[in-house]
């Protein structure tokens, strides 16, 4: 198992002023940052990023979404990392995120829902090395 995880804050996080809290509350729960980085995605990376959603019907949705603002892509190290952050970050599904996650207090929707977690420790390497190179001596 993987102790490194991949996250997004997504734009609307910043647009609503609630990026520093998101990652405060990553830092006190006890992940060490290994690499961060404020970026924006321009369309054509978005899709990218999100490719294998591409048949999906929101995936233009959330290409746009992606692409409308700054980001703060992060890699994120803890025991068991990609599982611990999911808990962290809450559900996808708004109705199933546990109280006091940053998606259940600050997520308007499914698709605007603050923050990105990797769902494996596959995703989360080829997810992070979409960001960031030469990273294993950290
Ligand atoms: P997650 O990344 O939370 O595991 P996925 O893999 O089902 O969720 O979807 C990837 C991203 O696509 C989600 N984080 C969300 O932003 C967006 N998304 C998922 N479902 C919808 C939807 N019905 N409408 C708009 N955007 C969606």
């Amino acid at each position: 198992m993987s102790n490194r995880t991949f996250t997004m804050i997504k734009p609307d996080a910043f647009s609503k002023g609630h990026s520093g809290a998101i990652i405060d509350k990553i830092i006190s729960s006890g992940f060490r940052v290994v690499a961060l980085k404020l970026t924006r995605l321009s369309k054509e990376r978005a899709g990218e990023f999100y490719a294998v959603h591409k048949e999906r019907g929101f995936y233009g949705e959330l290409v746009d979404f992606m692409s409308s603002g700054p980001i703060i892509a992060a890699i994120h190290e803890k025991d068991n990392a990609v599982a611990a952050f999911s808990r962290l970050i809450g559900a996808t599904a708004l109705a199933k995120a546990d109280a006091r996650t940053s998606r259940k207090l600050y997520a308007a929707s499914v698709g605007e829902n603050v923050i990105h977690g990797s769902d494996s420790d596959e995703n989360a390497k080829i997810e992070g090395d979409f960001f960031f190179s030469g990273l294993e001596q950290f």
